[in-house]
């Protein structure tokens, strides 16, 4: 890197369980690939609820956050750590906003989820919001050995 340049940052992307029931982790990964991130550690995984109390923390007491919960558990999910220049506001550019009904036709969510009528949102991917949160979750999903 030379000193003009940004440092190349590193995001938790993960694909929650509707995706992967929606056969759909082939289609996100291949968004994140053709953008031009590259992904440095891949799994499939069932989280256990102390994983997802750790990663949701900052939800703990909203309407949403026992949904949240149960949904995260119903199934299997993708965890990945993408990484490259402003990969973190990348990912979440091409993910789009929270809800899948607003988000921008061309996102992940935009093209490929839509209200469930569910009460917590099902809206395929997670992706973190910052340097901080990117740190902190990698932490939890992949944890130092
Ligand atoms: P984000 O995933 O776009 O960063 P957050 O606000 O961090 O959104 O919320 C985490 C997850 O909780 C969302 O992806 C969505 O699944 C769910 N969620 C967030 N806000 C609501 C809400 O107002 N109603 C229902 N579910 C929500
Ligand atoms: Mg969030």
């Amino acid at each position: 890197m030379t000193s003009t340049s940004t440092g190349s940052e590193r995001t938790l992307i993960l694909v929650k369980p509707d995706g992967v029931r929606r056969a759909l982790v082939g289609e996100i990964i291949a968004r994140v690939e053709a953008k031009g991130y590259v992904i440095s550690e891949l799994k499939m995984m069932s989280a256990d609820r102390s994983t997802l109390e750790a990663h949701y923390a900052e939800h703990k007491g909203k309407p949403f956050y026992e949904p949240l919960m149960e949904f995260m558990l119903s199934g299997p999910m993708v965890a990945m750590i993408a990484e490259g220049n402003r990969v973190i506001e990348g990912f979440r550019s091409l993910a789009g906003v929270t809800d899948p009904t607003l988000a921008a036709p061309g996102t992940i969510r935009g093209d490929l989820a839509r209200d469930q009528g569910t009460k917590v949102v099902q809206n395929l991917v997670h992706g973190s919001d910052s340097v901080e949160s990117a740190e902190r979750e990698i932490s939890i999903f992949f944890p130092k050995k």
